[in-house]
């Protein structure tokens, strides 16, 4: 059976209880629990992992390596600044699929740079939760015909 790791980054903890016009109402347990039934019913095994912390997010990616065969990953903030978190991902080579709620290109300039993307089999965002269901559809046809 295919093994999916998805990893939450900064900030997204706070999903549902802070700025619900920009992020949604659906809290982080929410949107786990939405793509557990979702990996269920595509027949697959799925391990959630958020953190606050660069060097804790690259410390997961490491764990990746045979253990999993994908990564659905929303960097957060560290998607515009994390050269540490690309690299660890290119290192790992696992087939990694980029999610965003927001559609990253619609809001600052400073957002529209993804350093994750190059190294990402894709980037799925501007959906708002449905951007993870999305994106791990996307990962496991992705997996299952390569
Ligand atoms: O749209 C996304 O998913 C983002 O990755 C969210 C990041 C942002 O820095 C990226 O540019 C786009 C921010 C996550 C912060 O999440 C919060 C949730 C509730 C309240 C406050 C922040």
């Amino acid at each position: 059976m295919l093994a999916i790791q998805v990893l939450h980054g900064p900030n997204l903890n706070l999903l549902g209880k802070r700025e619900p016009e920009i992020y949604g109402q659906q809290t982080l347990d929410a949107i786990n629990q939405m793509l557990t039934e979702e990996a269920r019913q595509l027949e697959v095994a799925i391990e959630f992992f958020q953190s606050n912390h660069e060097g804790a997010l690259v410390d997961q990616i490491q764990t990746t390596l045979g253990r999993v065969q994908g990564i659905l990953i929303n960097p957060g903030a560290y998607t515009h600044t994390s050269v540490a978190i690309r690299d660890a991902l290119a290192a790992v080579a696992v087939p990694t699929v980029e999610v965003h709620l927001s559609n990253i290109h619609q809001r600052e300039p400073f957002r529209h740079h993804s350093y994750i993307a190059p190294v990402a089999v894709g980037q799925i965002c501007g959906f708002g939760a449905e951007s993870y269901r999305l994106g791990l559809q996307a990962l496991v046809s992705h997996l299952q015909s390569s």
